[in-house]
């Protein structure tokens, strides 16, 4: 089967929309006039939850399917809970792939994660890397979901012949994101703790790990319309890099969010804590050949993450809610 047209009248479900992925992929759908989108939150539909998602699924009959419902968390909330991750993750992956294809779901775009490249693997690091060699422990469980997920979806064109498809996001960062100071990513974690320092007039705040991994961030928004040019162009088995081809130190990323916090007291390191996969950064040839490119500049993008931090604090809490990436309980 060929990619069928992506059309603003074709019928999106956004699995995972409250979450930092899955509602910019609303707001840069409905800005682009995309009106047919078929959400729904975790208390309505478990994804979990073989049954009700198929339920779901035949009852709402999606012509597209963006797969952003996913647990995730930093490298200490993997630490912490591997069993969680892999488990949530596949039971995710499995209701929402299997439900699809019973259904002849025509397009299916599945997000990954950068982590599921060996840790060793040669910088920039491109999509023919998936599988070359060990994970990082930190996230490997995580990561085997993940590449579970991929090759679902790749079984899933070779034997059915649908044209579904998989992305490989980097380090995400953005309004909507998981601020929680030991289960988040480094980005919201760091601007949360330079947040409360400055605020107090702390004289130190200490950051984990030795500072020296480099990582690379990409703003939400920008996936989002990634996301986008995948639907409208892409039809492959290979998963495709989204990221911004830049990387950046620990120590470096903690200096720019001091700054936009507005903190001016010492930045420590921790070597006690874990560092991680020392480097991670996409080549992303693939997805600027079909045209894309990132545009909003890390500076300029946690800024703007640091606004909404500061509106979200004034916002009344609503209890149990998890304000992360993506949304499964
Ligand atoms: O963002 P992060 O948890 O993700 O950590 P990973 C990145 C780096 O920042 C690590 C350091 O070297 C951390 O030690 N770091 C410093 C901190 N201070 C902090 C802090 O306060 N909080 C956090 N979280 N880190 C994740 C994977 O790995 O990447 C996930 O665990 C996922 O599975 C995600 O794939 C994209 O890049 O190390």
């Amino acid at each position: 089967m060929r990619a069928p047209e992506f059309t603003r009248s074709a019928k999106i479900f956004v699995a995972g929309h409250r979450g930092l992925v899955g509602s910019a992929l609303v707001r840069r759908l409905r800005a682009t006039g995309h009106h047919d989108l078929v959400l729904a939150t975790s208390s309505e539909v478990d994804l979990r939850d073989r049954g009700a998602t198929a339920r779901f699924l035949l009852d709402r009959r999606p012509e597209v399917i963006v797969l952003a419902a996913a647990r995730v968390g930093g490298i200490a909330a993997n630490a912490a809970a591997p069993a969680d991750f892999l488990s949530d993750n596949l039971r995710i992956q499995l209701s929402v792939l299997d439900a699809a294809r019973a259904l002849g779901v025509p397009r299916v775009l599945f997000l990954g994660s950068s982590c599921i490249y060996p840790r060793e693997a040669r910088q920039p690091i491109k999509e023919s890397a998936l599988l070359t060699g060990p994970l990082e422990p930190t996230n490997a469980a995580y990561a085997i979901a993940k590449i579970a997920g991929i090759t679902h979806v790749r079984s899933v064109r070779e034997q059915d012949g649908l044209p579904w498809i998989t992305a490989m996001p980097t380090n995400l960062y953005g309004p909507g994101d998981n601020f929680h100071p030991t289960g988040s990513h480094v980005l919201p974690g760091l601007m949360r703790r330079f947040h409360e320092a400055a605020q107090s007039g702390a004289h130190s705040v200490t950051v984990w790990g030795t500072g020296t991994p480099r990582r690379e961030f990409l703003h939400a928004d920008d996936l989002a319309d990634a996301c986008l040019t995948l639907l409208a162009g892409y039809d492959g088995p290979d998963p495709v890099n989204v990221g911004t081809g830049r990387d950046i130190t620990i120590a470096d990323l903690a200096r720019l969010v001091a700054e936009t916090a507005g903190y001016t007291g010492r930045i420590e390191f921790d070597p006690s804590k874990p560092d991680g996969t020392p480097r991670k950064v996409l080549d992303i040839s693939t997805l600027t050949g079909l045209g894309w490119e990132p545009r909003i500049r890390l500076r300029e993008g946690v800024a703007a993450t640091y606004a909404w931090y500061l509106e979200s604090l004034d916002l009344p809490r609503q209890r149990g809610e998890v304000r992360g990436h993506e949304v499964v309980r």
